[in-house]
């Protein structure tokens, strides 16, 4: 029987086009299994890891001016979050909001069903009187769908630096989806990892504990798992690399020797050559002049760039 002939889900469809294209790739969506959830968590403590710490840093200090716009509107409104995670971060908003006794709802939006659960649990301990709609999607997707549309102004959460994770034209195309998810007087409030020296960059994406590495090996782990592929882990180096020009930060896993791996779901081999690179991941990193024309060309104005001490990630106020 050929791959073709195959009822394929979308895990092995885009392991199937990623695996035969020239240069190999495949998705880093497909990062997040639950193993994969746990080893971002990992990651997100990790010393060289300073994304999140920081951002962390900036909703901490300036939470109150970040969401000073939508409460003037004095109206219930939606907090939609993409990307939503584990919500460490988002929970110091909506303690503030909830301290406040504003009147909104949240509605987390993931990929990962997994990460959604742990999320509402732990929302519904803290915060009882929380609504919350959570909503596994993708960010498109949900942005097509738009279940949050009642009428009220919406502020949508798109942090954590995840726009890096698409290369320029694919980003465009995300804050075009934006822009169609969102009405006049909606607001965004985007994380934008920022330019910044080169080594800091490169080390936050191959720390000395290895746990970047096997964040990215856990994407064989899961072939292996889920479309029963024989990938041998140990024979796949975890290779990042970092472009000041472009701010591209790039994760590769290359084979180590020249092998080849047999797909059962695909009913399909594999040849890698010696040093053959799978690319797996980018994570952009943008300066403020590329910021203000990303939101223009999305047809956003920036209202305000909240940035933390070092000047290392900012967090910028769009409005429609
Ligand atoms: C989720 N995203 C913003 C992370 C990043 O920094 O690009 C994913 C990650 N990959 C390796 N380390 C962290």
């Amino acid at each position: 029987m050929s791959a073709k002939n195959l009822d394929l889900g979308n895990f092995a469809q885009d392991v199937l086009l990623g695996l035969s294209a020239e240069p190999k790739s495949l998705p880093s969506k497909y990062f997040y299994d639950a193993k994969g959830d746990k080893l971002f968590q990992q990651i997100m403590d990790m010393p060289e890891y300073y994304l999140t710490r920081k951002e962390f840093e900036i909703l901490e200090n300036q939470h109150a001016k970040i969401l000073a716009n939508i409460l003037d509107f004095n109206r219930p409104f939606n907090l939609v979050e993409l990307g939503a995670g584990d919500g460490l971060k988002t929970k110091i908003l909506l303690r503030y909001l909830v301290e406040k006794g504003v009147s909104f709802e949240y509605f987390p939006i993931d990929f990962s069903g997994s990460v959604l659960v742990e999320l509402k649990e732990s929302l519904r301990q803290e915060m009882p009187d929380l609504k919350v709609s959570a909503i596994e999607d993708t960010y498109r997707g949900s942005l097509l769908k738009r279940q949050w549309a009642n009428g009220n102004p919406t502020l949508i959460l798109f942090l954590g630096g995840n726009i890096g994770n698409f290369p320029l034209e694919e980003a465009h195309d995300v804050l075009d989806h934006l822009r169609l998810g969102t009405e006049r007087g909606d607001e965004v409030l985007l994380g934008f990892d920022l330019k910044k020296n080169p080594q800091t960059i490169l080390d936050a994406y191959h720390d000395h504990a290895g746990i970047t590495k096997e964040f990215n090996i856990n994407l064989l782990r899961r072939m292996n798992r889920e479309l029963g592929a024989n990938f041998d882990l140990d024979q796949f180096m975890h290779w990042p690399s970092y472009n000041p020009v472009d701010g591209e930060c790039r994760s590769h896993l290359v084979s180590m020797k020249a092998q080849n791996v047999f797909i059962e779901s695909l009913n399909q081999s594999f040849k890698f050559d010696a040093f053959e690179p799978i690319f797996t991941e980018i994570s952009k990193k943008y300066s403020i002049s590329e910021i203000k024309k990303l939101a223009k060309r999305s047809g956003f104005k920036i209202k305000e760039a909240f940035a933390d001490s070092e000047d290392y990630f900012a967090d910028v106020l769009w409005e429609r």
